[in-house]
């Protein structure tokens, strides 16, 4: 990723993100921060960039013409999401964060004085955003703090790959606390549940101490989550038709937008996938008219939805799918001893096996860490992987090795990972498709009774 920060104060920036975790991801080249100067645009002999507001009132503004030529310096013209660092911005959230770290460049532009000629913020940016209701001297602060969170979120720039998950805001609840060495300091003692190696209980006492001081402290994402946690107890009622909302809630992934009755609708923001499921055609009607503008596809639960969706030029049916469920907690046994975690160096392969979703699409799974391979000496002969909205899927097996267990290995292998993350496996199958059926129900998964239709953006 490659982030431009236009700023009056470059220096500021430069030095602050040499530091740690965010210039690691710098040196290994994850990620690229430049801080351009904006009063080396001035054409102003005197390099000046402010001047007096029109109308009168306190203090100077920054003027649109160096603003304007160093955004179109370091962005050649092109629309490039710019994000201008304002008090009167939209609050700045992990969810935005997460948005903003799937992008490929980034510019942000910081304000001084009293903010900056409204011809040029309208000429250039695509978003207003707000680090929080205080007021600060400037953007530059804002615009790090900004990029810390979004840079920890690209792939490989955390250490530990599970570290990004765990935390505060992910499920709506702030993180628990946490205790190292020694077991006795200024005479108190860790909890003693902490040392006693049942990880069961351990989790459940974590959830617990979660839930407490997300309640005590942030009564709003309390409330968001015992909402949520009610929605996915209804659902639970019929898991085996629900599970991908279920799943969707429970890994943090999707949002309640609505949600009245039986009248459901779920928006996973990162793959712009919208999931619904309503009593009735009207109610659908409603419903659907709450779907953001930009959802990309649509898992809808019942058939009537295709009619609506897909009558019109915006949307056409990708496939009918029943739905796969591993609800034991066990972990399954993998015969087939080699497989690995795949990385970039197998995207040829895969993408040259796996035609559905294009090399993008595939590239961005390998780097999240979700595709697994099995090797036969040493040579990748299959693999499998998690789709962006968690099903399991991308499986292939070269035609030389069918019919050796090894899809059933691939399968089982991805399944562990996914419990050891104390999710539900699911995944989808296209109805017809008895070859994958079978496998899945060797499996021990379950399959839902009724479809669920995956609609895709023409
Ligand atoms: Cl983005 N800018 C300034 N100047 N002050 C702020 C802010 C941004 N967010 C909170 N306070």
């Amino acid at each position: 990723m490659k982030i431009h920060v236009l700023t009056l104060f470059p220096g500021m920036i430069e030095d602050a993100l040499r530091w740690s975790v965010i210039g690691r991801a710098v040196q290994e080249g994850r990620l690229s921060i430049h801080a351009a100067d904006i009063r080396e645009y001035s054409l102003d002999k005197h390099k000046k960039v402010d001047d007096y507001p029109y109308g009168g009132g306190a203090g100077m503004l920054m003027q649109a013409q160096p603003v304007f030529n160093a955004w179109e310096s370091v962005t050649g013209g092109k629309r490039v999401r710019t994000v201008y660092l304002t008090p009167q911005g939209r609050p700045f959230t992990q969810a935005l964060a997460e948005e903003l770290s799937g992008e490929e460049e980034l510019v942000l532009l910081c304000g001084h004085y009293e903010g900056i000629d409204q011809r040029v913020l309208e000429e250039v940016v695509t978003d207003y955003v707000s680090i929080g209701d205080y007021v600060l001297t400037g953007g530059e602060l804002p615009a790090m703090v900004m990029i810390d969170a979004v840079a920890r979120l690209i792939p490989g720039v955390l250490g530990n790959e599970d570290s990004a998950e765990e935390e505060s805001f992910y499920n709506d609840l702030l993180e628990y606390p946490q205790y190292s060495r020694p077991e006795i300091w200024h005479g108190r003692s860790v909890p003693p549940i902490l040392l006693s190696g049942d990880h069961r209980r351990i989790t459940q006492w974590r959830l617990e101490q979660s839930e407490r001081l997300t309640a005590v402290n942030r009564p709003d994402l309390y409330e968001k989550y015992q909402r949520k946690q009610e929605l996915i107890g209804l659902l639970l009622k019929d898991k085996r038709n629900y599970i991908h909302m279920i799943e969707g809630l429970r890994r943090g992934r999707a949002e309640i937008l609505c949600w009245e009755g039986e009248e459901i609708l779920l928006y996973d923001r990162r793959c712009r996938l919208c999931m619904i499921s309503a009593s009735s055609a009207e109610r659908g009607e409603r419903l659907l008219s709450l779907a953001p503008e930009e959802t990309e596809s649509f898992v809808v639960s019942q058939a009537f939805f295709m009619e609506m969706l897909c009558g019109g030029e915006a949307y056409e049916v990708h496939s009918e799918c029943r739905q796969l469920l591993y609800t034991q907690r066990v972990p399954l046994p993998v015969k087939h001893k080699d497989i690995r975690k795949l990385t970039s160096a197998h995207l040829d392969y895969v993408s040259g096996h796996y035609d559905y979703d294009g090399r993008d699409y595939v590239e961005a799974r390998i780097r999240e860490g979700v595709m697994y391979g099995a090797f036969v000496e040493d040579r990748l002969v299959g693999f499998i992987g998690m789709h962006n909205e968690g099903s399991l899927g991308l499986l292939y097996v070269e035609e030389a090795y069918r019919r050796q267990g090894i899809a059933v290995s691939l399968e089982a292998y991805a399944i562990n990972r996914i419990l050891e993350k104390g999710w539900t496996p699911y995944g989808h199958v296209i109805v017809g498709n008895q070859v994958s059926f079978a496998l899945q129900e060797k499996l021990g998964l379950y399959r839902s009774d009724r479809s669920v239709w995956w609609l895709e953006k023409k």
